[in-house]
C-alpha cells in the first residue's frame, strides 16, 4: 500500500524526481591501511540496487584514469586509497591521489569529494601514520568550510582486545571492551585536536567478517555509522544514498543504542527526499509534510513514507 499523499504524484513527476536523484552522485574518499576493512565496510553498508547480484567491492583493478571511481554503485562513487603504511613509494602515490581528489570539482563546480572517510583498525596501537595523513595531507588540501566532511571510523571493534570481551551471542562489546573502545576514540580525538585544532568524534564499529559465505562475526554499530555518514553529507545528497543502502537489514540491527539511529537515518533521508518533491511538486510536498507532522511521533509512518516513495520512484522509469 502506498502512503496516501504520495499516490497523487503523477508518473511524470515521479520520473523527474527519479532522474534528479539518479544524477546526484555521492563521492566518498575512503582512506585507511590495507586490511583495516575498507572493502568490508562498504560491502556491509551499501549495495547496488540495479544490478542483479551485489557487485562485491574487493581488491579490484585500479582504474587507469583518475576520472573513474574505484567502485561505482549507481549514486555512490567510492575512491579507495590505502594511503598509509604501505611502502614509502606506494604511500607517496596514494597521497598524491588523495591530494588530487581533494582538489577535484564536480560538474557544478562543487568539491568532488563529499566525504573523507578514514578507517582505522581498532585493534592497532599505532595510529601515527593516520595522524600524519590528516595533518599533512588531508587538512592542508581541504577548504576550511569542508572540514566537517571528515569521518573517522575505528573498525573491527570486536577485535580491539583480540576478541576478548566481545559478546558473540548478543553481538556487542562487554563493559571492559566498551571502556577500551571509548578510551581509544578519546585518544584519537585528543591527538587530532592537539595536532590540528579539529574536533572529530571517531565512531567505533565492526563491518563484520565473512569467510567463504560463512559469517564469522556480525556487523556492529552500522546504523550509527550510517547516521554519521548522512550527517556529514550535503542535505541534497542524503536521499540519493537511500537507494544504495544494503537491503540486508540484519547488518544494521546491533548498535550501541545510545540514540535511536534508525529513526535518525529515516528522518534524514525523508527530509532530503522531501526537498526533491518540493522542487518538482510543491503542492504535494506540502500535503505530505502536513500529514507527516500530524503523525511525526510514529517512526513507522516515516519508514512507510520512505519505502512508498522509493518504490514509486523506482517504478516510474
Ligand atoms: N572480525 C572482524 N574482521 C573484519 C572486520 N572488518 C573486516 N574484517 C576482516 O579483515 C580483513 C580485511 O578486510 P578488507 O575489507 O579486505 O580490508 P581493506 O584492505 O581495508 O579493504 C578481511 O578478512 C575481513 O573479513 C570486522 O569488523 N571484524
Ligand atoms: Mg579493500
Amino acid at each position: 500500500m502506498t502512503y496516501a499523499p504520495l499516490s497523487e504524484l503523477s508518473n511524470e513527476e515521479l520520473r523527474k524526481i527519479h532522474n534528479r536523484i539518479r544524477q546526484t552522485k555521492i563521492n566518498v574518499l575512503l582512506v585507511g591501511g590495507t586490511g583495516v576493512g575498507k572493502s568490508s565496510t562498504i560491502n556491509a553498508l551499501f549495495q547496488s540496487h540495479e544490478k542483479e547480484s551485489n557487485a562485491v567491492v574487493g581488491e579490484g583493478t585500479t582504474p587507469e584514469t583518475m576520472d573513474i571511481g574505484d567502485y561505482e554503485l549507481e549514486n555512490l562513487v567510492i575512491w579507495d586509497t590505502p594511503g598509509l603504511g604501505d611502502s614509502p613509494e606506494k604511500d607517496k602515490e596514494h597521497q598524491e591521489k588523495i591530494v588530487h581528489l581533494l582538489h577535484d570539482k564536480d560538474e557544478n563546480d562543487q568539491p568532488l569529494i563529499d566525504l573523507v572517510f578514514l578507517i582505522l583498525d581498532a585493534g592497532s596501537r599505532d595510529f601515527s601514520s593516520a595522524y600524519t595523513l590528516i595533518k599533512d595531507v588531508i587538512l592542508p588540501n581541504l577548504d576550511e568550510s569542508d572540514q566537517d566532511r571528515i569521518l573517522i571510523g575505528l573498525n573491527q571493534a570486536d577485535q580491539a582486545m583480540k576478541g576478548h570481551y566481545w559478546n558473540k551471542e548478543e553481538n556487542k562489546p562487554e563493559p571492559k571492551l566498551v571502556e577500551r573502545l571509548n578510551e581509544l576514540s578519546q585518544t584519537v580525538q585528543s591527538r587530532i585536536k592537539n595536532d590540528t585544532g579539529l574536533d572529530i568524534d571517531p565512531i567505533y564499529y565492526s563491518a563484520g567478517c565473512m569467510m567463504g559465505g560463512e559469517v564469522l562475526s556480525r556487523p556492529y554499530n552500522l546504523q550509527k555509522l550510517l547516521s554519521f555518514i548522512l550527517d556529514r553529507l550535503p542535505k541534497k545528497k542524503r536521499a540519493a544514498i537511500a537507494f544504495n543502502i544494503n537491503k540486508n537489514e540484519t547488518n544494521f540491527q546491533s548498535n550501541d543504542d545510545n540514540e535511536n539511529y534508525q529513526e535518525k537515518v529515516d528522518k534524514s533521508i525523508l527530509s532530503s527526499l522531501m526537498d526533491y518533491i518540493k522542487d518538482i511538486a510543491g503542492d504535494i510536498a506540502k500535503k505530505v509534510g502536513e500529514e507527516l507532522k500530524t503523525r511525526a511521533t510514529d517512526p513507522d509512518n516515516i519508514k512507510w513514507a520512505i519505502t512508498s516513495l522509493l518504490s514509486l520512484i523506482k517504478k516510474s522509469k
